[in-house]
């Protein structure tokens, strides 16, 4: 990436299909090989309760930091095609299960609304399974128009949320 105007950029991961813990393992070592960025740092892995749809296993989540010099459009683009290249399950359900679960939860300063692209994510104010992860590796970030990492995390509480290691 010498030379490139590089972002900072927060991917949140998650599974609760089919071996979840290690398809978030193999999520995060593939987001360090996808062009033009690298994974800074990672949260620990948490064992996570279900939201949105309650009665579907527990997810197991984490967040990386990278660092990209892809735009948001190509970011997400490279994204949902690692979904895809891990068995990605769509039954079309929201909130439902599925295997792997890569969002693009903020991207430096970013703030925009484009047909399937929302940054940052939206409804990150109200789920524990993505701000604790982040509040770990970057409690200081403000989230554009959403608020500081570390105060968003202390009013969401754990939700269910704890570390695996
Ligand atoms: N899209 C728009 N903006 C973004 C973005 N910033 N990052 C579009 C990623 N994708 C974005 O995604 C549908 C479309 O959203 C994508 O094609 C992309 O163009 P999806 O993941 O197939 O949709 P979904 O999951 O059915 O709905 P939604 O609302 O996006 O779900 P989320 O927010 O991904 O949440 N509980 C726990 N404990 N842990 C979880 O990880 N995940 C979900 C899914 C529900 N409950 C959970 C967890
Ligand atoms: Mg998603």
């Amino acid at each position: 990436m010498a030379n490139e105007a590089v972002a900072t950029a927060f991917v949140g991961v998650g599974s609760n299909l089919d071996g979840p813990e290690r398809r978030v393992r193999l999520a995060l070592d593939a987001l360090d090989g996808l062009p033009r960025t690298r994974v800074v740092r990672h949260s620990r892995l948490y064992r996570t309760a279900p939201w949105g749809r309650s009665e579907q296993p527990d997810f197991v989540n984490a967040v990386a930091e990278v660092s990209t010099a892809l735009a948001p459009r190509a970011l997400l683009d490279a994204l949902l095609a690692l979904e895809l290249a891990q068995g990605r399950l769509r039954d079309g359900t929201r909130w439902g299960p599925r295997t792997l679960d890569l969002d693009l939860v903020a991207y430096d300063a970013v703030r925009l609304v484009e047909p399937g692209l929302t940054v940052p994510h939206p409804r990150i104010a109200e789920r524990a399974f993505v701000l604790l992860p982040l509040a770990e590796i970057a409690p200081d970030f403000d989230i554009p128009g959403v608020g500081r990492v570390r105060d968003l995390a202390a009013a969401v509480g754990e939700q269910g949320c704890r570390a695996l290691d």
